[in-house]
């Protein structure tokens, strides 16, 4: 069926997405596929574990507003030009982004709000949304995720800062009684500056003030069990053409090091191109998958989608259980080889994207086997490994065969690939 709508909406020149219909053009690469998760919102859908992490989030910053109904169809401008993105940011291609045509596409991240938040005149606000990104597939990545973004501001006054060093001393206070280990960078350096117009004092304080306030969540959703070893938080620099000082936070959770926010001082544009005047603010983007698959242990992202009641009978609303895997499905394997048309620019998203919509959440992984140029044609040959395994009940090798010769048959028609 995916199939078939795939080819009705390119012999289409619309596609519909929450009841808009779009002139489709060159730019045009949402599938069928995508455009399904669209109206199900996971985020507020009651009692699944991301809605529950999300109350979760909204509860411990208390005082802030909160709101988790824009669109998600946006102009690139407002997801990367409002926000200081060079034109030629990677981000942008097409490759990486969903575009439902040159002038719309699905954001990529919950920033792409932030100057709409901010013209709120709001001084503390949450934003939680679907975002949408072209990426590989395995078990932690899954084409539509969940972020909760966050912000504060303050008056950029000496009595505003006065407020933030008395907030610290508040926040510092609840930490020191926590059972929590904390690595931390400087709040600027030289590989993270100030920004400019920033007063140095200013942005110190206020990048503290986002790392205090984020250590306290952190601590109030991971720190729930008494009597274990103290909880690992490493705060490390970062870059993002919005922020500056940027910083991101990983989380150190059953042996690995898992990155789970990104965030920073507020580039001044965004608060001009919001109206916002002597003020300064901080911001961050969380993703609320990393962090419920390692509260609630849920092993695939995919998980999240499933419609089987084994799942959502294990989960009630506002409260952190941890699953129970039923059993799980073996896996089955299945090879595809080919040459590339000369000159073709198949990209790594453009195989991941005709698999998920074709084969759907039955792909576990896809993993790159081979790629090489033959010397004497110049001809490129890619060797890609599907495994397939349902997450609900056991697939039979004919099931599979004839799905991945669906995916063989999409990549020829598609692609105009020589299968070898
Ligand atoms: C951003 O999206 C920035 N907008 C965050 C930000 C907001 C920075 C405000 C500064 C100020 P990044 O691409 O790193 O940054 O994603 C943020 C978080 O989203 C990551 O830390 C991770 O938790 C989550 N995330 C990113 N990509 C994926 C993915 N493919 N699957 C699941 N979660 C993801
Ligand atoms: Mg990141």
């Amino acid at each position: 069926p995916s199939q078939l709508a795939f080819r009705r909406c390119l012999s289409q020149k619309h596609v519909e997405i929450l009841g808009t219909k779009y002139p489709v053009d060159e730019f045009t690469n949402v599938t069928p596929s995508i455009i399904s998760k669209i109206p199900l919102r996971l985020h507020t859908k009651p009692s699944h574990p991301l809605d529950t992490l999300r109350g979760l989030i909204e509860g411990h910053f208390s005082d802030f507003s909160h709101v988790s109904s824009f669109s998600p169809v946006v102009s690139p401008f407002k997801n990367f030009d409002e926000l200081s993105f060079p034109k030629d940011h990677p981000g942008r291609a097409v490759t990486d982004s969903y575009y439902v045509n040159k002038d719309m596409m699905l954001r990529t991240h919950t920033s792409a709000h932030e100057v709409e938040m901010f013209r709120k005149g709001e001084d503390k606000w949450l934003l939680t949304a679907d975002v949408y990104r072209r990426d590989e597939i395995d078990g932690s990545h899954y084409p539509v995720f969940h972020q909760v973004e966050g912000a504060r501001v303050f008056d950029a006054t000496p009595s505003g800062m006065k407020e933030v060093m008395e907030d610290n001393a508040r926040l510092e206070a609840q930490l020191s009684r926590t059972n929590i280990v904390i690595e931390d960078v400087p709040h600027i350096s030289s590989t993270n500056p100030v920004q400019p117009g920033h007063d140095p004092v200013f942005s110190e304080l206020v990048a503290k003030n986002l790392k205090l306030s984020l250590n306290g969540m952190i601590f109030k959703l991971f720190g729930g069990g008494a009597s274990q070893a103290p909880l690992r938080v490493r705060w490390i620099e970062a870059y993002f053409p919005f922020t500056s000082p940027s910083f991101e936070v990983e989380v150190f959770y059953q042996g690995k090091w898992l990155e789970i926010l990104g965030s920073g001082v507020v580039v001044q544009a965004t608060l001009n191109t919001a109206g916002v005047q002597n003020k300064i603010s901080w911001a961050f983007g969380l993703g609320l998958e990393r962090i419920a698959m390692v509260l609630f242990s849920i092993p695939d992202i995919r998980l999240f989608w499933t419609e089987d009641e084994r799942f959502h009978s294990q989960f009630q609303s506002g409260k952190i259980t941890t699953f129970k895997p039923y059993s799980k499905y073996p896996a089955c394997y299945k090879d595809v080889s080919f040459w590339l048309p000369t000159n073709s620019t198949l990209h790594e998203n453009d195989f991941c994207d005709l698999v998920r919509d074709t084969a759907g959440d039955l792909v576990e992984d896809v993993k790159r086997l081979d790629h090489f140029v033959h010397p004497k044609t110049q001809k490129t040959s890619l060797c890609y490994r599907i495994n397939y395994r349902s997450m609900d009940r056991s697939l039979s090798n004919e099931e599979s065969n004839d799905i991945h010769g669906q995916v063989v048959s999409e990549l020829k028609n598609r692609f105009d690939v020589e299968i070898r």
